[in-house]
């Protein structure tokens, strides 16, 4: 007999980590299991993608690196204010891949200090569990399993990098097209109602699959709103599938 998922109460009663409540308690609060994917290049496209989806989602995936006109003052400052405004949490798709002393020096210097705004970050594990200890102010979401074609992220390579994840207290979840023990949430990208591909090696779900298959806790949707027609009405669709999706996992 299938066993039904653990719903987001049950994950907020158990959760160590203050990211990980706060998640939790905004998902609970806005009915919303979507994260926006905001893979856009340039600083206007970001905040008016922020204003547009803040409402709907519980946090903004960033690229930071890929902002053709950085500067922390016109970018970071007003990414925050639209963060506190719409209730969101800033995750910096960074995917740290590094030693640990690079890290660190990866995420508090250079342009972007992305340890002065991001909430959490996403990092590989390849480094080994210490690689992890500089994100001692953040949540970390492991890489666990990538959505490509061709990943080399094998199950043996799946349940190593699951053994750091779990065993990591900086670590509040995974990015994984797997299901993951219910300790820690999990974020699952390649995502989209249209499509089933890009022609570039990703590969898409629905919802609906995700939850029910994998008991996904946040879904990551990109080019499914940015590149709508409609942003926020995108993020809306999304929003309610999502809710939707999850609602029906939760039965047996
Ligand atoms: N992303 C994936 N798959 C993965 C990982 C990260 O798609 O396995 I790890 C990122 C890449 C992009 C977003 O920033 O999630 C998905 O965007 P689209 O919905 O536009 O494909």
């Amino acid at each position: 007999e299938e066993k039904t998922r653990c719903s987001y109460e049950q994950k907020l009663k158990n959760a160590q980590h203050s990211v990980s409540k706060k998640l939790l308690e905004t998902a609970l609060a806005k009915q919303s299991n979507l994260i926006a994917s905001a893979d856009v290049t340039t600083t206007q496209e970001l905040l008016e993608l922020a204003e547009k989806v803040g409402p709907h989602i519980i946090a903004l995936k960033t690229h930071i690196d890929i902002i053709s006109d950085f500067e922390y003052e016109k970018t970071i400052v007003p990414l925050k204010a639209l963060a506190a405004k719409h209730q969101f949490l800033l995750m910096e798709d960074r995917k740290f891949a590094d030693i640990g002393n690079t890290q660190e020096l990866q995420f508090t210097s250079g342009v972007f200090k992305i340890t002065d705004w991001a909430d959490f970050v996403t990092s590989q594990v390849i480094g080994g569990f210490e690689s992890l200890d500089c994100f001692n102010n953040v949540g970390v979401v492991a890489i666990i399993g990538m959505s490509s074609k061709g990943t080399l992220t094998t199950n043996d390579y799946r349940e190593e990098a699951l053994k750091i994840a779990l065993s990591h207290p900086n670590v509040i979840g995974g990015v994984s097209q797997n299901q993951l023990p219910d300790e820690i949430l999990l974020f699952t990208p390649g995502v989209n109602l249209a499509d089933s591909g890009d022609g570039k090696g990703q590969q898409y779900n629905t919802p609906e699959h995700v939850f029910k298959n994998l008991h996904t806790d946040f879904i990551i949707v990109g080019r499914g709103i940015y590149k709508a027609a409609n942003a926020e009405e995108a993020a809306i669709t999304y929003k309610n599938e999502g809710w939707k999706a999850y609602v029906n996992s939760l039965e047996k």
